[in-house]
């Protein structure tokens, strides 16, 4: 068996600053990194000319991204919208088949799953766990007024694949409704 280079620590979840500590790293996304990601491409632009606000961040600990290691982070997604779509991360499908869960820690989210054919939704809640299968590609929306944080952890061997959700998307689009939301089917294209 292979010793870990990592030593064990014990980690403080800054809930209500969205950061892990110790913090390995912490990347900001903000909405001109987004663009192709939102349905309203007119609205994102009139977002980045204003502000260009972050749309989410993400502080991880300190864990490198290694086979047999377990990486885990806190994301934090900022409320609001882009035209009708909610805030929401890029999301991603993992390079290997590894899944993941994730732990909501304040505010109102979903979370959108993916599997190329079929879409499903899960409350990303506080005090409730998410699993995401393997296979699963996965994105998290705001859909509240608070920040929404949650806590990821996953296989330090799954890597990140962007590119099949920043070609074909995630199967499904979250939208305002009235003072809620909605999911409407966003079939890949072709
Ligand atoms: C990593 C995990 C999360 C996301 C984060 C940002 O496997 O799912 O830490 O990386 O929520 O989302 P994205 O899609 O930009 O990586
Ligand atoms: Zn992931």
């Amino acid at each position: 068996m292979t010793l870990s280079q990592t030593s064990p620590f014990l980690a403080r979840l800054d809930v209500d600053g969205g950061s892990v500590d110790p913090s390995g790293s912490r990347t900001q996304r903000r909405a001109s990194d987004l663009r192709g990601y939102f349905a309203d491409a007119g609205a994102l632009e009139r977002a980045i000319e204003s502000a260009d606000p972050v749309i989410y961040e993400v502080s991880s600990a300190p864990v490198p991204e290694e086979a047999g290691e377990v990486p885990f982070s806190i994301t934090t997604v900022l409320p609001g919208r882009v035209g009708a779509e909610f805030h929401m991360t890029r999301g991603h499908g993992h390079l290997t088949a590894e899944g993941e869960v994730y732990t909501g820690l304040s505010g109102v989210g979903i979370l959108v799953l993916y599997d190329g054919s079929t879409v499903r939704t899960l409350d990303l809640l506080p005090n409730r766990t998410a699993y995401v299968p393997p296979g699963w590609a996965h994105r998290s929306v705001n859909v509240g007024d608070e920040p929404l944080r949650f806590l990821a952890v996953y296989s330090g061997a799954a890597g990140h694949d962007y590119e099949r959700v920043a070609r074909h998307g995630m199967g499904a689009r979250v939208l305002a409704d009235g003072s809620g939301h909605r999911v409407e089917e966003d079939p890949p294209a072709g």
